[in-house]
C-alpha cells in the first residue's frame, strides 16, 4: 500500500440531506474530506497529470454527485462519494468525512460527521483496459468542452484531430458539431467508464431533452477491449459507428484497424473537415 497521499480539504457543497422533514425541504451545508491513498512516485519523475489522480477532477465529480443527491443518511452518501472518489484512476484507498454544518439539532454543537475508509481490493490496478471513446459537441464553447472532457477521462493514450461535421439526423438547423475519438488506458469495467462519462456529461451541463438534439458533450463508447455487450445499458462495439463518417474519419487516425474494411468509399461522403489538434484550436472564450 503507497504511503503517500493526496488530499481534498474542506470542499462545501450545498444539497438535500436528512431524516427531518424542514431536511428535505431545503438544501443544508456540508464538507467534504477526502484522503486518498496514491503512489506518487512515477509522477514525481515525469511531471505528467497523467501519472497521479486529478484532484480538480475528483473534486468536481464529488461536488456534482453530492449536489444532485437526495440521500436520506449521511451514511448513503458518503458510500456513494467513496465509489465516486475510487472510480478514478491511480487511487487505491479513500478516506471520506462528511460534514453536517449546521446539524438541526437542539443543543451546542459545531457539526456532526461520518467517516469511512474503502480501498480498492477487487480492482487489480495492473489490470489495464483500452477504451476507445467518441466525443461530440454543438452547442456553446465547443473547443472548452472537448478540453473539459479530456481533463476528467482517464488516462487518455491516444487522440485523434479534431473535426467539423455536418449534423446528422436530430432536428433541422442544428449547429455543426466538433468530433475526435480518444483511445483510454484505463482500470474501470465498461460499466463504470459509462457512469464516469455521464457524469463528466452532466458536469459539462448536458441536457437530455431531444433525441439527437444538441448536445454540450455526448461521450460514448466505441469499443472496449475487444469484447461485445448488449444489454440495456450498454452496446458495445457502438452500434452506429460503421455508418458514420464523423466517427469513421477521427478513428481511422488512432485505429484504422477497427474501422470497416473499406469504409472510406462505403459510407457517404462529405460533412467531415479536419480542424487541426485540439491543442492548437482556440476556444471562443480565449483571445
Ligand atoms: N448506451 C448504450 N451503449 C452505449 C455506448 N456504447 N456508449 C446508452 C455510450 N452510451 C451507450 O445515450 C443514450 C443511452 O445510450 C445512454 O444512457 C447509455 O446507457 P445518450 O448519450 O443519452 O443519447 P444520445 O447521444 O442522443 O444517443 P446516442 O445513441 O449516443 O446518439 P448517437 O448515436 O451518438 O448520435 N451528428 C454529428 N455530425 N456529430 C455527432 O456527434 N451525434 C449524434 C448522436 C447525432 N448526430 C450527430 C452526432
Ligand atoms: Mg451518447
Amino acid at each position: 500500500m503507497a504511503s503517500d497521499h493526496i488530499y481534498i480539504r474542506g470542499l462545501r457543497v450545498m444539497a438535500l440531506i436528512g431524516v427531518l422533514p424542514a431536511e428535505r425541504l431545503a438544501p443544508q451545508p456540508l464538507q467534504i474530506d477526502v484522503e486518498m491513498d496514491v503512489n506518487l512516485a512515477v509522477a514525481g519523475q515525469t511531471d505528467d497529470l497523467g501519472d497521479t489522480a486529478n484532484y480538480g477532477a475528483i473534486s468536481d465529480a464529488i461536488a456534482a454527485l453530492v449536489r444532485a443527491s437526495s440521500d436520506i443518511l449521511l451514511e448513503r452518501l458518503i458510500a456513494r462519494i467513496a465509489d465516486c472518489v475510487l472510480s478514478f484512476d491511480h487511487v487505491a484507498a479513500a478516506t471520506v468525512t462528511l460534514t453536517k454544518l449546521q446539524p438541526p439539532i437542539d443543543e451546542d454543537i459545531d457539526s456532526t460527521a461520518v467517516s469511512i475508509t474503502r480501498t480498492r481490493q477487487s480492482v487489480n490496478p495492473a489490470v489495464r483496459h483500452r477504451a476507445i471513446v467518441a466525443l461530440g459537441t454543438n452547442i456553446g464553447d465547443r473547443v472548452a468542452h472537448l478540453r473539459f472532457a479530456l481533463d476528467h477521462l482517464p488516462r487518455v493514450v491516444t487522440e485523434s484531430q479534431v473535426f467539423e461535421t455536418d449534423p446528422v439526423g436530430g432536428p433541422e438547423n442544428q449547429d455543426a458539431y466538433l468530433n475526435m475519438v480518444v483511445a483510454l488506458d484505463t482500470h474501470l469495467d465498461p460499466y463504470a467508464l459509462l457512469r464516469l462519462l455521464n457524469s463528466v456529461e452532466a458536469q459539462a451541463h448536458r441536457e437530455r431533452t431531444i433525441h439527437w438534439g444538441p448536445r454540450t458533450l455526448d461521450l460514448d463508447i466505441l469499443f472496449y477491449d475487444n469484447i461485445t455487450i448488449n444489454d440495456d445499458l450498454l452496446t458495445i462495439p457502438h452500434p452506429r459507428l460503421h455508418e458514420r463518417r464523423f466517427v469513421l474519419q477521427p478513428l481511422s487516425e488512432i485505429a484504422p484497424e477497427l474501422c470497416p474494411p473499406k469504409w472510406d468509399t462505403t459510407v457517404e461522403a462529405g460533412g467531415v473537415h479536419a480542424r487541426g489538434s485540439l491543442s492548437n484550436l482556440i476556444s471562443t472564450t480565449e483571445h
